[in-house]
């Protein structure tokens, strides 16, 4: 049995502020476990049997918590082998997250590194994409993005200056600075292509020439419409997934 994760477990039944039902707190005490790197990624967790006989919950509430996060993409399930802490990064495409959230959600160190974070003049291509008038000011950040040492996408974002005055301030997180002014995109439309990577992105990307990636286009939307981001960007394919849940109607 996993003492972290059941002292984490215990911690949070005592704690006021989470009055909640069992399998939440126990989807937050894995999830706290796994962003702090006491179970790591690739790791098993021990089986739904040990777990319920250990915090004294059922298996159907185990299996429940257990369930949200394979969905979530943090735990993945070999059958009959058990469920482990997803090594390759497993992007769910119905939630529109940050690369800040993706990665701290699995206890990785998000960094970026810039080529350009600077302000000018929208050019006509960038102001088909955002609704912008000829002239408007935007910002634009060139960026490579990191967990840890490791490159794992390069970012290229477009975003009018009403909504971002400053790209100064934009050190880790665009959705963290937006949010501060109130323009965290709530709604965004995705394009995804399987590519090639050449040798400039392969070289930033640290992966041999000719490797595969994803091209991914967001446009993100304000509340009353406005597009608040267009970014285009290139993700390592042998780390990330993205999954998408799938209803009939
Ligand atoms: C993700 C988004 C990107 C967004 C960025 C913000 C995809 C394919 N792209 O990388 O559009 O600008 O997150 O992340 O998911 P940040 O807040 O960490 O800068």
């Amino acid at each position: 049995m996993e003492t972290a994760l059941a002292n984490e477990y215990r911690r949070l039944c005592r704690d006021p502020a989470t009055h909640q039902l069992a399998y939440l707190r126990l989807r937050r005490a894995i999830r706290n476990v796994v962003e702090h790197r006491d179970i790591e990624p690739g790791q098993a967790l021990p089986s739904e049997r040990d777990l319920a006989q250990a915090l004294g919950l059922s298996r159907v509430t185990v299996r429940k918590a257990i369930a949200g996060l394979v969905e979530e993409g943090l735990l993945n399930q070999r059958h009959g082998a058990g469920t482990f802490v997803a090594e390759r990064i497993i992007k769910p495409m119905s939630r529109l997250t940050s690369f800040t959230e993706d990665l701290r959600a699995r206890g990785l160190n998000p960094r970026s590194e810039f080529f350009e974070r600077s302000i000018g003049e929208v050019t006509p291509e960038e102001a088909m994409a955002l609704n912008l008038s000829p002239g408007a000011p935007v910002v634009r950040l060139h960026r490579v993005r990191y967990a840890g040492d490791e490159p794992l996408a390069i970012e290229r974002s477009v975003v009018p200056a009403s909504a971002l005055p400053d790209p100064g301030e934009v050190r880790d997180s665009l959705y963290e600075v937006l949010e501060r002014y109130g323009n965290r995109p709530r709604r965004a439309l995705q394009r995804l292509r399987a590519v090639l990577l050449g040798a400039q992105h392969a070289r930033l990307l640290h992966v041999a020439v000719g490797s595969a990636g994803l091209s991914i286009e967001r446009r993100s939307f304000l509340d009353d419409g406005r597009v608040v981001e267009f970014t285009s960007s290139w993700y390592r394919g042998d780390i990330y997934d993205f999954v998408a849940e799938l209803h009939t109607d």
